[in-house]
């Protein structure tokens, strides 16, 4: 995939003179350049920098925004990295308070809480007792009693422990969980690529590079992926554009991601939001919106880029679809993580509930399954389009 030519876009119209040779560029197709992309993300002109994001957005979705009925799902919250990932407020050591592993049974009985969901989006902590066997178990009890439900689940970083916890090649992992019932992999982990920023809030952390080798490795085997970035806290615009930059060429490179979902840093109850005096004060509506649009326009080999509501609430989010976002994260049943981390957003949006938002910013609702097959288009708002 590469970029569209967007014949809308007048360059001569930007208020802002350092963006127009870079919609000259978004309009005629060529491919921005990092330095184009922290130029995008320092304009002072943002309503211009989401015009194009829009039109970029357009032209390859129309007025289609897709949602998944999904449910979150978290089996533990112990985490050998309780220490040293200090943005994090959901991890705890084995014996802290707090601390949990499900058992398959509570797996089980979360799972069949929501009949009407189509996807289990699964991450948890890195815990010395959760390796191949309990996820294989998990996946296949899941997929037994919801053949129809797709499991993306397990983080880069969490492969890679599993991993080297039973002392198997990544590969080996991921044929094992994909022949339990497998189908995708999250996002998540990928935090800030940058070896300064890695050391300074996940030192300790899988590598960038390992980050990517396990993407490339499951691209390899046919299980698509998502990407992220966690954004919002001590990374500097190039950081960020260092890190789209590796996405972007991994993409090149093999095509497997699937959406990408920038993770608003949520400061409430970990060590970095003490550290940075900014406990409840989580990130600015500008720069949420900021990062969704120059994510449309350099990531140009994307298919998707996704709001999360849960991060950066419904009203941003649903502003957002006029910033070049073409996908909600769903009905999000039972959100642990962001919510330990002071989110003050609902743990779940209700199906109406999401119709109304995407028909409120003129956009169609289209539910999608996790490869983005449509299930259904919502034929009131396609008839009117
Ligand atoms: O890697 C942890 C982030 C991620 C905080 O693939 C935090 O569709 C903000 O993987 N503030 C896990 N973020 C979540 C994840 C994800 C989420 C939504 C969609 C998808 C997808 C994947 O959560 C972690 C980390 O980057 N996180 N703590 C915090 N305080
Ligand atoms: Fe563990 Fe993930 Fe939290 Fe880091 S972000 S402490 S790896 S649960």
């Amino acid at each position: 995939m590469s970029p569209k030519p967007v014949p809308e876009i007048d360059p001569g119209r930007m208020g802002d003179p350092a963006l127009r040779p870079i919609a000259a560029k978004v309009a005629r197709g060529e491919r921005l350049t990092a330095s184009d992309g922290a130029t995008l993300f320092r304009s002072p002109d943002l309503l211009g920098v989401g015009s194009l994001a829009d039109a970029a957005n357009r032209g390859r979705h129309g007025r289609r925004v897709y949602f998944a009925a999904n449910q979150h799902i978290n089996p533990t919250n112990v985490c050998i990295l309780r220490k040293t990932c200090v943005f994090c407020s959901y991890a705890r050591l084995p014996k802290e308070s707090g601390a949990y592993r499900y058992t398959m049974d509570q797996v089980y009985a979360e799972a069949a809480a929501n009949p009407y969901v189509r996807e289990f989006h699964i991450v948890g902590g890195l815990d010395m007792q959760a390796g191949l066997e309990y996820y294989r178990e998990m996946f296949a009890g899941l997929k037994q009693r919801h053949p129809q439900v797709h499991i993306k689940a397990l983080t880069a970083v969490e492969i890679a422990h599993i991993a080297r916890i039973e002392k198997m090649p990544v590969e080996q992992v991921l044929t094992e969980l994909r022949a339990a019932g497998l189908d995708t992999l999250p996002g998540g982990g990928a935090e800030v690529f940058s070896k300064g920023v890695r050391a300074t809030i996940a030192d300790r952390k899988l590598a960038a590079e390992d980050w990517i080798n396990v993407h490339r490795i499951a691209h390899s085997l046919g299980i698509r992926s998502n990407a992220t970035m966690l954004y919002g806290h001590v990374e500097s615009i190039e950081d960020r554009m260092e890190h789209l930059q590796l996405l972007r060429d991994l993409q090149d490179e093999t095509g497997g991601f699937l959406t990408y979902i920038p993770l608003a840093y949520h400061p409430d109850h970990n060590e970095l939001g003490v550290t940075l005096g900014r406990t409840g004060t989580a990130t600015t509506g500008h720069d949420d919106l900021r990062n969704l649009a120059v994510a449309r326009l350099f990531l140009d080999n994307f298919a998707h880029v996704k709001t999360h509501w849960i991060m950066v609430t419904q009203f941003i989010s649903q502003i957002a679809l006029t910033f070049g976002v073409n996908d909600l994260e769903g009905t999000v049943v039972r959100e642990k993580i962001y919510h330990e981390a002071g989110a003050h957003t609902p743990q779940g949006l209700a199906l109406d509930d999401v119709l109304k938002l995407i028909r409120g910013a003129g956009r169609i609702p289209v539910e999608r399954d996790a490869l983005y097959n449509v299930i259904r288009t919502f034929e009131r708002d396609a008839a009117a389009a």
